[in-house]
């Protein structure tokens, strides 16, 4: 009995170390864009590494596809309060796309079909942190949840992971994206609950 007792603590226990200040689990999948999901046909997607105007890299979805792919259990986290846990994805690391990149740059804009963009530091890519990720729960990503592919940054908040992505852009300087320029923070760290700017 008392090792049951114990178990079952410990379970709460784990799952509350795994929620961020400020926010509530929950087993659904909310859609959130700020504007009408982009049309992007595989056969017309490509994807870029670019610094300045120079495209450094660029991969059609037969190339990309070729890439050696990793899945993924992470949890991630909205600003808007709803955390899920152990979502699963399949997707190249950014580690594999900039290798070889050479770059003095120290941040990244990220941009997205329909014209989206988010601010972050390169870094933050980079170690095993983040993915391009083309499925979901063992399905191709739907296209309201960014697909063919999406940014999935899962230590950030989510507003971080840019759905349908076209280019990850070097850069010098960290100049704020979308959410960003609306008020959102430019690092966004849930665990320090960095939802906007100030916090
Ligand atoms: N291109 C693009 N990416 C985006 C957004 C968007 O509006 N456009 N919304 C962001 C926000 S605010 C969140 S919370 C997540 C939501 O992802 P989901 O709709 O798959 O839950 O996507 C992020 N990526
Ligand atoms: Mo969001």
């Amino acid at each position: 009995m008392v090792n049951v007792t114990r178990g079952f603590r410990s379970r709460r226990f784990a799952t509350d170390d795994r929620l961020p200040p400020g926010q509530y689990l929950t087993d659904g999948f909310p859609v959130l864009s700020a504007g009408p999901t982009p049309a992007v046909p595989q056969d017309e997607w490509s994807f870029m590494v670019r610094n300045g105007g120079q495209v450094l890299r660029s991969w059609a979805w037969d190339e990309f596809m070729a890439l050696d792919a990793q899945d993924i259990t992470v949890d991630i986290h909205c600003v808007t309060r709803w955390s899920r846990l152990d979502t699963t994805w399949r997707g190249v690391a950014v580690d594999d796309l900039l290798a070889d990149v050479d770059t003095a740059a120290e941040y990244v804009l990220a941009r997205s079909y329909g014209g989206y963009t988010t601010n972050l530091p390169l870094e933050d890519l980079l170690d095993g942190k983040a993915w391009i990720a083309y499925e979901h729960d063992g399905e191709d990503l739907p296209p309201e949840h960014g697909g063919p592919a999406r940014l999935l940054i899962p230590h950030l908040y989510l507003w971080k992971s840019a759905k349908w992505i076209k280019s990850l852009d070097l850069v010098e300087d960290d100049d704020p994206g979308f959410w960003e320029t609306l008020g959102y923070h430019d690092y966004g760290d849930p665990w320090r609950e960095q939802r906007y700017q100030g916090d």
